[in-house]
């Protein structure tokens, strides 16, 4: 085959009896798209039940017949897009199995004669069947598709492969990467019909892939990834007096850290984000919560934003935009739970932390209890214990 129709779906939710699909009276597609020659991954023989596992006679689907999973939709600078893949065949009837991906530009809700991009992905013809894909893009146009992989001698498993939106047009020049090694082989078919792949919208750049495993029967991984530089540790730094500079930690996965210390008269704190390597950071400025980035500055690996009229009770997160490391650019956002008075760290300012600032009225101030010294003034006394007792019944929202 050699052409994918395109489809406008007009949906009016007024009038419903106004809503549309292609054109009319018969629905025919509205666009009819030239693309490399393919072959979809079934045989008359077989259906769709096409694609080896290590250990047993029994295959797997393919689904090759139908595109799995929803079109994503993109606009980049006004370039509309449409990103789609396909589980095709080559070599038919022999496979293996292949990742057929697309990019079709719809800017203005024309449908093109060819596609932007598309290519059939086999990892350099490694033999592995490759099936049941999904696609994403990132807010900076870099492509991520996840998909399940398969041989004889390989059990089923999970693997992702993508590009940056600057790698040459046409291929997953990122390569392959394995999110999960196989561990065993199903006796039943159907296999990874409801995997997915899609972009994490608190940041627009982490890349979401669910699919199945076997093990003493079927199981879900969910994975995250992403593209672009990546920072490797981040911190809340702040100078308490003549103690010395203490640094909160700043998770970058999971849980936020809490800084539990006062940001002072114009509510200020001061982040740390490290890299492995040395970068240059186009700009710094706050993406999500209330406060505001009074400058920055670059240091080889290490990254120092200050800010200023951070309030208390939120989670603010920072993004570091163009952070360049020397081989891909991207945006590197870093967030901070804010609340005062939680000494302890557990997103909620109650009796414990009171009990605990006061156990360290009039120790030194060191790394072990700096947060107790919640004015971060140098010491730890009965205005740090008041400050904590003012706070009690705060909690960072979910
Ligand atoms: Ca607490
Ligand atoms: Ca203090």
């Amino acid at each position: 085959m050699t052409q994918v129709k395109g489809w406008l779906f007009h949906v009016d939710f007024v009038t419903p009896a106004n809503s549309t699909l292609g054109i009319l009276p018969n629905h025919s597609p509205n666009g009819l798209i030239t693309v490399n020659p393919f072959v979809e991954a079934w045989t008359n023989a077989a259906g769709f039940t096409v694609v080896p596992q290590q250990g047993t006679a029994q295959k797997l689907d393919s689904l090759g017949d139908k595109i799995m999973t929803p079109v994503v939709y993109q606009n980049r600078s006004g370039t509309e897009s449409l990103w789609a893949d396909q589980t095709n065949i080559l070599n038919f009837p022999n496979g293996p199995t292949i990742v057929r991906w697309y990019q079709f530009d719809v800017t203005g809700g024309n449908f093109p004669a060819t596609a932007a991009q598309q290519q059939d992905w086999s990892n350099a013809n490694d033999g592995l069947w490759r099936f049941m894909p999904s696609v994403a893009v990132d807010q900076n146009g870099n492509t991520a598709i996840g998909y399940s992989i398969s041989s004889p001698s390989i059990f089923p498993g999970i693997r992702y492969a993508g590009r940056l939106a600057t790698d040459p047009l046409n291929n997953l020049g990122q390569g392959e990467a394995v999110m999960t090694n196989g561990v065993g082989s199903q006796t039943g078919s159907r296999w990874g019909d409801y995997s997915m792949t899609t972009i994490d919208p608190s940041d627009g750049l982490s890349f979401w892939h669910a699919n199945e495993y076997y093990a003493s029967g079927w199981h879900t991984r969910i994975g995250k990834f992403r593209f672009g530089p990546a920072a490797q540790s981040a911190f809340s730094r702040k100078v308490h007096g003549g103690a010395g500079t203490f640094d909160v930690p700043l998770p970058l996965t999971g849980n936020v850290g809490v800084e539990c210390r006062s940001g002072g008269a114009t509510n200020d704190y001061q982040m740390i984000i490290n890299f492995a390597t040395s970068v240059t950071v186009e700009s710094a400025s706050v993406t999500s919560g209330t406060g505001s980035v009074s400058s920055f500055s670059v240091s080889a690996s290490q990254v120092t934003v200050n800010l200023t009229g951070v309030t208390n009770v939120q989670t603010i997160t920072v993004t570091l935009h163009n952070v360049n490391d020397g081989t891909s650019t991207g945006d590197v956002p870093v967030s901070m739970g804010v609340l005062v008075g939680d000494v302890n760290g557990n997103a909620a300012v109650n009796a414990s932390d009171v009990a605990l600032t006061k156990s360290q009225v009039g120790a030194p101030v060191s790394g072990s209890n700096f947060r107790e010294d919640v004015n971060a003034n140098g010491v730890i006394n009965s205005v740090d214990v008041a400050q904590v007792k003012a706070e009690v019944g705060t909690a960072l929202p979910p």
